[in-house]
């Protein structure tokens, strides 16, 4: 079972020399345990929240001038009595008071261990405890935003909204069904439909955010694609402002793809240098290098297809053949090395085409400034628009339409007693997301991607 009541203790700094580092110690022992090395400065007893200054000895052994903040239960992160030590930020003090901690009955905490029991003590919901990671690993403008938002319960105040009008769109079937032998209809199908419809809109929009919350929190990722020796990786370079990757002049350099970030305005970018697609090689490294380049061009949200000379029929063949292969894919024409050539350049079939010298920095903060302005357009919201950007509850809004459309569908044709359990299954979807539905699975695979310590 995942509901413990012993005691965990975890240093909840980041490991290594710190001003000062913070031990957190959850559980019913958490006060009895401090109470045995800590010897306050003050006359107030160790027994309700406050702060207090003092040291902490252990078997005659000075070891630290600590602040310790002690909570109560049920006021505290987890719901239990926590006794966070402010030490300093020596390594040796670190894991030396963890190991008397730990010597006093204590155990040390699972990752995330601390959110879980705040969850399953009813302080926070699933929705909230995910933020909370979100929000330690948040790098960005954007990203922090979005995290703060899910933090304060926006999505489940919204879920929990919908929830109860699916059960009272259930509460109308089952109704039906215990007068099902009567033969009369209490349902009025128009109106049952309208209210399902509506409800279904309100999922398909948190579904849509999920491709802006997703580019926003992972980055929104940028392909530099091209033959090989066209300056891909000099581009790559550039954009960065720093050498990352190996430029030469012999073809086929890259062979693997790399990928670094950068933030610009709040917006975090994933830049992709890839290996020079040379459909005629025989070389099966190459091959394999190319094979993830086409890998990477599917999941990238725009592509700078750069070439290194202007020859407007090639140019156009290559494009329109990756377009029709990704019809969504949006493709910046790049023709480098511009301090080369000497034709005229003129757009493509209406296609922009940036000019650049990504070896002298010619074009490059023009291009900087549309790719930041093609990354506005896909994260552009409304200031109070409620964005998703976990992977975990897309898939129960995805699975909650499929049931609730089905529903819709077999309204008028099927028994109520099959409806009901479509309904109940959509709703166990979006009970999955904030909580309210969960299992052992679930939460073990939610939690240990947190931290020790949190
Ligand atoms: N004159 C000039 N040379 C450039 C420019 N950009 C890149 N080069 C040169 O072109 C050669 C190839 O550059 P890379 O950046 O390694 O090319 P790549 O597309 O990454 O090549 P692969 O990794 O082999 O596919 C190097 O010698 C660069 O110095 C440019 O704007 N002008
Ligand atoms: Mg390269």
């Amino acid at each position: 079972m995942l509901k413990n009541d012993d005691t965990i203790v975890a240093i909840a700094t980041p490991s290594g020399y710190g001003a000062i580092a913070v031990i957190r110690i959850s559980g019913n022992n958490s006060i009895k345990i401090i109470k045995k090395i800590f010897d306050s400065f003050s006359k107030n007893k160790i027994e309700k929240n406050s702060i207090q200054l003092g040291y902490i000895k252990y078997k005659n052994q000075l070891i630290d001038k600590v602040l310790i903040f002690l909570f109560k239960k049920p006021k505290s992160y987890t719901g239990e009595d926590i006794v966070e030590i402010s030490c300093h930020g020596s390594i040796y003090i670190q894991n030396k008071l963890l190991s008397i901690i730990l010597d006093q009955g204590a155990r040390l905490a699972n990752p995330g261990e601390f959110t879980l029991r705040a969850f399953l003590n009813g302080k926070i919901d699933l929705c909230q405890a995910e933020s909370i990671l979100d929000i330690v690993n948040s790098e960005t403008f954007f990203s922090h935003k979005f995290a703060i938002n899910q933090i304060r319960g926006n999505i489940s105040i919204l879920i929990r909204k919908l929830r109860k009008k699916i059960i009272n769109l259930l509460s109308l079937i089952e109704f039906e069904l215990d007068f099902s032998e009567e033969n009369c209809n209490f349902i009025n199908y128009l109106e049952f439909k309208k209210m399902l419809y509506n409800i279904i809109k309100k999922l398909k929009t948190l579904i849509r955010s999920f491709k802006i919350g997703n580019a926003l929190k992972n980055g929104i990722s940028v392909s530099i694609i091209g033959c090989p020796n066209v300056g891909k990786s000099t581009l790559f370079n550039k954009l960065l402002k720093y050498e990352r990757s190996i430029v030469s002049n012999i073809a086929g350099t890259t062979r693997n793809y790399i990928e670094d970030s950068l933030i610009i305005n709040g917006i975090k970018f994933r830049f992709i240098d890839t290996a020079g697609i040379n459909n005629n090689t025989k070389d099966y490294i190459e091959k394999l290098g190319i094979k993830k380049t086409y890998s990477k061009i599917k999941k990238s949200d725009l592509i700078l297809y750069v070439f290194d000379d202007f020859n407007e029929k090639f140019i156009f063949k290559k494009v329109k053949s990756l377009q029709e292969k990704y019809p969504k894919k949006k493709i910046f024409i790049i023709i480098n090395k511009y301090d080369l050539i000497k034709k005229k350049i003129k757009p493509i079939n209406y296609k922009k085409i940036f000019k650049i010298s990504a070896k002298y920095g010619y074009g490059v903060n023009n291009l900087l400034s549309e790719i930041t302005f093609f990354s506005k357009k896909i994260t552009s919201l409304k200031e109070r628009t409620i964005v998703i950007t976990q992977t975990r509850h897309y898939e129960s809004f995805k699975k909650a339409i499929f049931y609730l459309y089905k529903v819709k569908k077999n309204l008028s044709s099927i028994s109520p007693e099959f409806l009901s359990i479509d309904i109940r299954t959509a709703l166990d979807y979006l009970g999955k997301v904030t909580g309210e539905v969960t299992n052992e699975d679930i939460l073990s695979n939610i939690f240990s991607k947190f931290c020790i310590g949190k």
